[in-house]
């Protein structure tokens, strides 16, 4: 059958349909499950999964540490399985995610390899409907939107791409079988977290390696380890109050007291110290949380930014280039922080070159590599590691139809409103997971993925028991919220940068600060102060009693 066939066949139907089975479809389809609630996954990639399927490359793990990166719902599961080292590898986490879904059964309520196209909402049912690429059409009281932030991956549209006879490739569109640059000119085009993460890698490997940087960022050692069984069971032993310290922190990660002191409260010397000794440990949350005003005060934040390029100088040999990787565009952690595994230490090997794309930008890939403004670079590979269309990207690449019609690309024209970052008003019984107004990017995203798919079951359950048909955002407590989300950026450093945070990686993009920087804590405090108040805020709705005869 195809696609053109579908709409004469009857909908396969649900109570619920998740959209995505990565951390957060997956635990959605538990939890709805657990309600007693039919639910259908369906997720484009071929396999479970989501940023841990797509992202392959060569050096990708996590940046929060691996005993809090996990999920938190289940003390067996928690108990059980053990994580190799403090930052977990790519394929360690995806065979976690395997194992998740092994242990609750998950797999058969999955169909993969299927992209949902379109989802509309019937008023008169009060039903969504989606259509996927494979034509299945199926419906449902509840469209849960788990398609994710970082999702949609983009290759910026250089003039001759499609000449090019090398091999290329993009982190986040990663090949299943091993890639292997030995002997091979390669071009890295990037130097975000990904970047960051794979240089160090590829340039173990690649006969010469050029890294084509537009923006300097800012990284701070891993300082990853393998975790060893005595580390892990003390920290198991402890599981429980981890989890609920980490549920009261801004982030919803535990063991970072929050910082008392402002960065001019301490002398240059024991700030220095400070730093030195963060560097040391390893993780940005603990670099980002030494002083309380170093992400809103901009004065805070240069000590910090300058202890970061005080290292570069001691650590890369050449000065001209030890120059090139100082970031001077921005304030640290304004961007997401990247940890890295030798990342600045790569470029004192021989066959690494780092090339200013920034005063000589890239104008043209040919068939044999790449011509920036002032050279040409003959290359063998090419790798984009330029980033995600975020937290908007996905949503916005499936048509999705509200109450009128209403389609959400022309809701969202001028950036995304929502309520909580939870639903959108015009689109009723569709929750989003993790969307933009929400904490999401700005902490351990699995807590916020947890915190969100909890209080989304328990709606639920408010609204079964109620016999709602339709529950929708207030748009007037739509528009409210979203002027609290700018309000609380504006109070910060974040808006200053460019960043995908505001849709700056993407031309043409609205420019907005997208996710709720108040922090988890306060977010989950306002989420359960909202179910409090018989769900304040939004539109429950009863079916109308239909007259017998
Ligand atoms: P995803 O994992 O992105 O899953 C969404 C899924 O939806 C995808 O599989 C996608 O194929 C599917 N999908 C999208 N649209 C459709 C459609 N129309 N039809 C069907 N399926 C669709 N966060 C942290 O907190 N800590 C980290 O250390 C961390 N590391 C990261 C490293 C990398 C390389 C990247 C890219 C991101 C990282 N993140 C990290 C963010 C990461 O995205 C989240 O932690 C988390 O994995 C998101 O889970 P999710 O289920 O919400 O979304
Ligand atoms: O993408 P990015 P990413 N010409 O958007 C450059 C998560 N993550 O995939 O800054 C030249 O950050 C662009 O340059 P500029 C994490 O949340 C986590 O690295 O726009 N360069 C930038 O350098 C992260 O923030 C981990 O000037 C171009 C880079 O490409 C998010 O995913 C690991 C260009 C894109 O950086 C995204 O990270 C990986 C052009 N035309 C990802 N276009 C962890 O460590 C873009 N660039 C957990």
């Amino acid at each position: 059958m195809t696609p053109k066939d579908v709409s004469a066949c009857a909908p396969e139907e649900f109570d619920a349909i998740i959209v995505g089975a990565g951390f957060a479809g997956l635990y959605a389809l538990h939890r709805l499950r657990g309600l007693g609630l039919r639910a259908k996954v369906f997720e484009a990639g071929t396999d479970i999964g989501g940023t841990w399927f797509w992202n392959r490359y060569p050096g990708a793990r996590c940046d929060v540490e691996s005993l809090e990166y996990s999920y938190s719902f289940s003390d067996e599961l928690q108990q059980k399985w053990d994580w190799p080292e403090r930052f977990a590898a790519q394929p360690d986490i995806l065979k976690y995610i395997h194992h998740v879904a092994e242990r609750f059964d998950l797999r058969r309520d999955i169909v993969v390899d299927t992209k949902v196209t379109s989802a509309t909402f019937d008023e008169a049912e009060s039903r969504w409907t989606v259509v996927t690429s494979r034509g299945h059409r199926a419906s449902a009281k509840f469209c849960i939107m788990a398609s994710g932030n970082l999702s949609l991956p983009r290759v910026p549209q250089f003039e001759g791409l499609d000449s090019f006879k090398g091999r290329w490739f993009h982190s986040g569109l990663w090949p299943h079988q091993t890639v292997d640059f030995s002997g091979r000119r390669v071009g890295v085009i990037g130097t975000g977290s990904s970047g960051i993460q794979m240089i160090p890698n590829i340039a173990e490997q690649a006969a010469h390696l050029f890294v084509f940087q537009r923006t300097a960022n800012y990284s701070v050692p891993s300082v990853n380890r393998p975790l060893t069984m005595e580390v892990s069971q003390t920290h198991k032993a402890r599981y429980r109050e981890w989890r609920q310290a980490a549920r009261q922190t801004p982030f919803g990660i535990a063991g970072h007291p929050p910082p008392e002191k402002s960065a001019f409260d301490v002398p240059l010397e024991e700030r220095t110290r400070s730093y030195e000794a963060k560097w040391g440990t390893g993780g940005n949350i603990s670099f980002l949380y030494a002083y309380k005003d170093m992400l809103v005060d901009k004065d805070a934040n240069e000590t910090a930014c300058q202890f970061v390029r005080d290292k570069i100088a001691e650590t890369v040999s050449d000065p001209k280039v030890a120059k090139l990787l100082m970031p001077n565009d921005h304030y640290i952690g304004t961007k997401r922080l990247c940890l890295d595994i030798g990342y600045y230490e790569t470029f004192n090997r021989d066959n690494v070159t780092l090339v200013d794309a920034k005063t000589l930008p890239i104008e043209t890939i040919y068939e044999g590599g790449l011509r920036t403004r002032g050279a040409d670079y003959k290359l063998d590979d090419i790798v984009f590691a330029t980033g995600f269309d975020a937290m908007t990207g996905a949503l916005l690449d499936i048509d999705i139809r509200g109450k009128n019609n209403l389609a959400l690309t022309t809701k969202w024209a001028d950036g995304p409103g929502t309520y909580l970052g939870l639903m959108t008003a015009g689109f009723p019984n569709m929750f989003i997971i993790t969307g933009p107004g929400s904490p999401s990017v700005k902490t351990n995203m699995i807590a916020a993925i947890e915190q969100h798919v909890d209080w989304i079951s328990d709606f639920i359950v408010h609204i079964e028991t109620n016999n709602y048909s339709t529950i929708e955002a207030d748009s007037e407590e739509e528009n409210r919220w979203v002027a609290h989300v700018n309000e609380v950026a504006d109070q910060t450093l974040y808006p200053l940068a460019n960043s995908w945070y505001m849709g700056a990686n993407i031309p043409g993009k609205p420019r907005v600060f997208m996710p709720y920087v108040a922090g988890l804590d306060k977010y989950r405090d306002i989420c359960d102060d909202i179910a409090a108040q018989q769900y304040k805020g939004f539109v429950l709705k009863k079916q109308p009693v239909q007259a017998t005869q």
